[in-house]
């Protein structure tokens, strides 16, 4: 069997063996929703596989052709995110863990999904109108990672909330100033890092010392959190993902 070794993979890859990595198993698709999906289309789970299977693989090109495919036949973008890019991540992450992947495989995942997501972006515009309320979101400092937040912040914008990205390593002083400044009712924290839990806190700390608490509500959101996580560092909602963190923003308001 020809194996096809993508470009951006260690050169130990391709000494091991190959089925193991460049092929999805099972476990790596575990919690898969496909089955149970009940907005795609039988059609469009092979589509969706693919979208998982390139970014897993970090085949830049192979992903926009099948983003671009899925795009052409009516696959929500909602989905091609949700199903699709974010599942292939999440493998990029297991096989990173395992010792499959090293920084250079993260670097190359995160240009890919980048390369993904500017397809997508424009099919999830909101309409313009009327807002539903305004929000600062950021990654905390220490934190580098931005493609989750930056997913956020388009399905906020996509659902008529006003966002202000103040993008990553942002500063707890930083969300102090913008919100004096910009009021908004939402301030919106991601976090990836484990080590970086504690800026999360800080921030939320800083937005007391400053008075400003009590007019704002603090969602967070990132893969090192959850809803106990989000409870003790005192935030009022955790926003297991883009679509959740919608969900929260709105009850929050
Ligand atoms: C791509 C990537 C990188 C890229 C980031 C590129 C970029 N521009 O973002 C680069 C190469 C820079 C990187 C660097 C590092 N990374 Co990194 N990275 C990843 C990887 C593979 C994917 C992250 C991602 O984009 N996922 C896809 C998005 C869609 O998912 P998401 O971020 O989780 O976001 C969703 C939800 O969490 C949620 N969400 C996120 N934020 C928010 C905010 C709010 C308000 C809400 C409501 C919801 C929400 O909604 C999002 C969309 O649905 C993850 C593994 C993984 N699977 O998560 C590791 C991972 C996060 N990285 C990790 C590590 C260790 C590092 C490094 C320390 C590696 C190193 N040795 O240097 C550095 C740290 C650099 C720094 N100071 O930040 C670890 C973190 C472990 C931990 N718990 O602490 C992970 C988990 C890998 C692993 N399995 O070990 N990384």
């Amino acid at each position: 069997m020809a194996v096809r070794i993508p470009f951006g993979v260690s050169q130990h890859m391709q000494e091991s063996e190959p089925q193991n990595i460049l092929t999805i198993t099972e476990g790596e698709l575990g919690g898969c929703s496909f089955e149970d999906c009940g907005v795609c289309r039988l059609g469009d789970r092979e589509i969706l596989q693919k979208i998982v299977q390139s970014l897993a693989d970090l085949d830049s090109d192979g992903l926009q052709k099948a983003v671009e495919e899925a795009l052409r036949k009516g696959v929500s973008p909602q989905e091609i995110v949700r199903e699709g890019m974010s599942r292939g991540m999440a493998i990029v992450g297991e096989r990173y863990e395992k010792g499959d992947y090293f920084l250079s495989e993260l670097i190359m995942a995160g240009v890919t999904m980048k390369e993904g997501m500017a397809l997508v972006e424009p099919h999830l515009k909101g309409r313009m109108g009327e807002t539903r309320g305004r929000v600062v979101i950021g990654t905390v400092e220490g934190d580098l990672h931005d493609i989750g937040k930056n997913i956020v912040a388009t399905m906020l914008r996509s659902a008529q909330f006003d966002v202000y990205d103040l993008g990553v390593d942002v500063p707890p002083k930083v969300f102090v100033e913008k919100t004096r400044e910009l009021k908004p009712d939402i301030v919106a924290l991601s976090a990836l890092l484990s080590v970086t839990i504690s800026k999360v806190k800080e921030t939320i700390d800083a937005l007391k010392e400053s008075s400003l608490r009590g007019s704002v509500k603090v969602l967070v959101g990132g893969s090192c959190l959850n809803e106990k996580i989000a409870e003790r560092v005192g935030a009022d909602a955790f926003g297991r993902d883009a679509w959740d963190g919608v969900v929260k923003a709105k009850q929050l308001l």
